[in-house]
Formats: C-alpha cells, structure tokens, sequence
C-alpha cells in the first residue's frame, strides 16, 4: 500500500446479483417491486451492471471488494418445509403447489448487501475488533434466507477472530425485526478516531401501541438496534437512536438509505425523514461537534414521493482524492427533471458535495435497489484489510475474472414462471462452485456442505 493512504478508510463490499435475478414482487412496502412484479428480469445484465459500478469506483482509486451471491433456490429450505425426493422433484412439487413460495425460496436478493449485516469499526468498539451482526431479515421470508449464509461468508472473509468478530443474528422475531447497515449510520471527521453510530428504527417491539406505520410494514425495530449496539460494545455517549418518520415508511421508504446517506461529518436527508428531526440533527450536531453538516432536502426542492422514486437519497457519499465529496447515484436521478435540476444547485452551492456521479443499475433497481443498498461499508485499518486472506479485492485481474464468469454462467432472461425450470438449480451450483474458489472462501453454500 502506498505511504500517502490513510492507515484506516471505508471499504465497499458491493454484492454480486446471483443468477435467479427475477421481478417477483416479493417486497412489501417496495414500491418498484411492487410495481415490476411478472415483469422479465435479465440476470447477466444485473451482475454486469454491478460489476460497471465496482470498477468504476476501484478505477477512481476507492476500496472495492466483492460479495457473492447465494444458493438459489433454497431447495434446503424447501426440504424444511416438507417437501421431498430429490431436487428436481422438490422444485417441482413447490412450482405445482405454491408458486410465491418457490419464487421467495428463489429471490436473489442477498445482492443488496447493505441489508447483510451491521458493521461497527475497531475504533468504535470496546474490545477494539471490527464487529458485524448479520441482519435476520425476519420481514419477509424470502429475506430471512439469506442470514445463516451470509454469517458464514462474513465468517470466511473476516476469519482472523483477533480483529474481526462475527456474531450471530438477532433471535429471528418480529420484535427484533433487524435489517442491517440500510438503517445504521456512522459519522467520524477522522476515520481512525472514534465516530458516532445512528441506528434508525422504524417501531418498538414490545411497545405495539407505539407510533407505527399504518400501510406498510416498519422493518427494524428499537430493540433490535439497541442489542447491536450493546453487542458491539459501542459507547452510550456517541451512539444515537432516531425513529424514522412513519409517513415516510408509508410513501415507500422501507429502509432508512431510501430517504438518508451520511459519510464523513455530513448527513444527505430529506426533511421528513425522522420523527421530530430537529432534535435528532440537535443531538448529531452535539455528539459530531462542529464539523457537523446536515444537507437537508426540503419538499419545495424534491418531494418525498419524487426521491422514493429516483432513489436520490440511495447515493453512495464517497470523498474525493481532490477534495470535497462524490454522490454516486442511480441514473434515475439526473432524468427526473426536479431531481437533476436539484443536484445542479447542490453540487453548485460551495457545500461538501462537489460532483455526481451516475450509474445505469435498472436491473436491481426496478426490485427496489440503488447504488447505496448494493454495498456494505467496512471501515477497515490496513493492518484489518492485510488480515483478509479470501480473493475479493476488485482489482482489474479480479474484475476480468468475474466479468467472464458471469457470461459463461448466467441467463439473459428469467421470468418467474422460469423459477420451476431445475436446469436453473444445478446451473446455479456450478457456477457458484467455481466462484466460491475463485475468491477463495472455502466451502460456504449449502450444497458444497451437505455431500
Ligand atoms: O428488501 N427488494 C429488496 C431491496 C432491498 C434494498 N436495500 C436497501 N434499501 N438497503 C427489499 O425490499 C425485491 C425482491 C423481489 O421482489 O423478488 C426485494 O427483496
């Protein structure tokens, strides 16, 4: 590593789209899901159009790294269910009794990895190691797959037990219904200094009479964001706790990256995001300190129902080598006249955020995921990155690896009615055979473990 690097930054794990990409319109209170549901989905234009992302950003000199997908269809699953005989017959029966089963046992939905885990930096917790907890997903069950998997890949990629621990995710129940880094936040001016955590929660759990969302489900719950913190050992004096706004909810905002970024010292967010947001910004200013920046869209400006729709708050805030700050946001941003009009101004206005910068991501997000749900952050110290043994930096020899994977692997066109196709099972495992020792994780899938 060259000296001029910062001995500790952000890192993007951005998830790769599995092969079953598909428009089953599983996610409820998921506008564009919704909305695509039945529609036909092309898989190899999905993880192509991720990979464009990646290296883009590793070109631009930013810490890139790579999550695989998962084992779809969960034919495991299936088999819990009751469901028997061999694969091809599990598909089968499930196609014949229960379609929107076999499409959520099918969903590759595990590529919006900021919902894979919460992840709090060493410098923030008490034992000093890089804590995650896995997300349980418990909202929908197509979601709630993805968790003992994505324990196990965050176990193989973070494996060195003296600077990493992994937990185990929350009890899967509704009052700890947790959805990972989508609904958390950290702020820091100085990436080895101890940063300020906000995790925003959409319900009580044990409070039903609390403040909730009337049309659509609120996802996290409090409990479920206060056990992450007490689990990381994060300090009570820079850790915060906002409610987001039920309304927002209702308008289609399910995780709070749909109406909020932050980076650095700057919080991008509407101004209905949080219930009673003056004090929350009050309280983030307080615990920031003077560096704080709350860039606050206003309804005159963009309206909640225009940023659900273009997803300009599901940007990525990234710094920029040259000073200021880079808003990587979807290509829905700049072709909604109000939306672009707005950047025009921001970028134009002298504040932190100097440029955007977009990408077509259509593919992911006509199910509801930009730019910001396709990655984990990971702030890791250099001594933390050298730790990682598997192959998942997105350098250019990695890049030209995947690329040629995923058009040797993947499908151009899958409709659900294509779901009860077995071919797409057994062509799935190979693929994700030779990816699996590709990026070096050892034997992570279901299938690669049950022989
Ligand atoms: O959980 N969509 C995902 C999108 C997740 C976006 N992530 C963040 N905002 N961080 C969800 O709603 C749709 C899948 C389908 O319909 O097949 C879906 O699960």
């Amino acid at each position: 590593m060259p000296n001029s690097e910062p001995a500790a930054a952000e890192v993007n794990f951005d998830g790769l789209p599995g092969p079953t990409h598909n428009y089953s319109g599983l996610a409820t209170g998921n506008l564009a899901s919704e909305r695509n549901r039945a529609s036909v989905a092309n898989p190899r234009l999905a993880a192509l159009q991720g990979l464009a992302k990646m290296k883009a950003l590793a070109d631009r000199g930013y810490a890139q790294a790579v999550l695989p997908p998962h084992e779809r269809p969960d034919v495991f699953a299936l088999r819990a269910l009751g469901y028997r005989g061999d694969d091809a017959s599990v598909i089968a029966s499930a196609a014949r009794d229960n379609p929107p089963l076999l499409a959520a046992c099918s969903s590759a939905a595990a590529m919006w990895t900021a919902n894979a885990a919460t992840v709090s930096p060493s410098a923030d917790t008490a034992d000093h190691r890089v804590h995650f907890t896995p997300a349980n997903l418990v909202s929908h069950f197509h979601r709630a797959l993805e968790a003992p998997t994505t324990t196990r890949v965050l176990r193989a990629i973070f494996a060195d037990e003296r600077r990493f621990a992994v937990h185990e995710p929350l009890p899967a129940s509704p009052q700890f219904g947790d959805e990972g880094a989508a609904n958390h936040t950290r702020l820091a001016s100085d990436p080895e200094a101890p940063g300020i955590e906000l995790f925003v929660y959409g319900r009580v759990g044990f409070d039903t009479a609390a403040a909730s969302p009337l049309r659509f489900p609120a996802r996290q719950t409090r409990e479920a964001s206060e056990a992450v913190a007490r689990r990381h050992g994060l300090d009570a004096a820079r850790t915060l706790f906002a409610q987001q706004s039920p309304a927002a909810i209702d308008a289609g905002v399910f995780h709070n990256d749909v109406i909020a970024v932050g980076h650095d010292t700057v919080l991008f967010c509407h101004q209905r995001a949080f219930v009673d947001q003056e004090t929350v910004l009050a309280r983030l200013s307080a615990a920031v300190g003077d560096a704080f920046t709350p860039i606050v869209v206003r309804d005159a400006d963009v309206s909640v129902e225009r940023a659900v729709a273009s997803y300009l708050f599901n940007s990525q805030l990234l710094t920029r080598a040259g000073g200021g700050m880079l808003l990587v946001a979807p290509a829905e941003c700049t072709e909604d006249p109000a939306v672009g009009a707005y950047l025009a101004r921001l970028v134009g206005s002298g504040g932190p955020i100097r440029e955007v910068l977009t990408f077509d991501l259509r593919q992911s997000m006509r199910n509801g995921g930009g730019p910001a749900c396709l990655r984990l952050r990971v702030a890791l110290t250099l001594a933390e990155r050298d730790a990682i043994g598997a192959n998942v930096w997105l350098n250019d020899a990695l890049h030209a690896a995947l690329v040629a994977w995923v058009e040797k692997h993947y499908r151009d066109r899958l409709a659900p009615a294509d779901l009860s196709d077995p071919a797409l099972l057994f062509e799935g495992r190979r693929a994700l055979d030779e990816l699996s020792a590709l990026l070096r994780l050892g034997s992570i899938y279901p299938f690669q473990r049950s022989g």
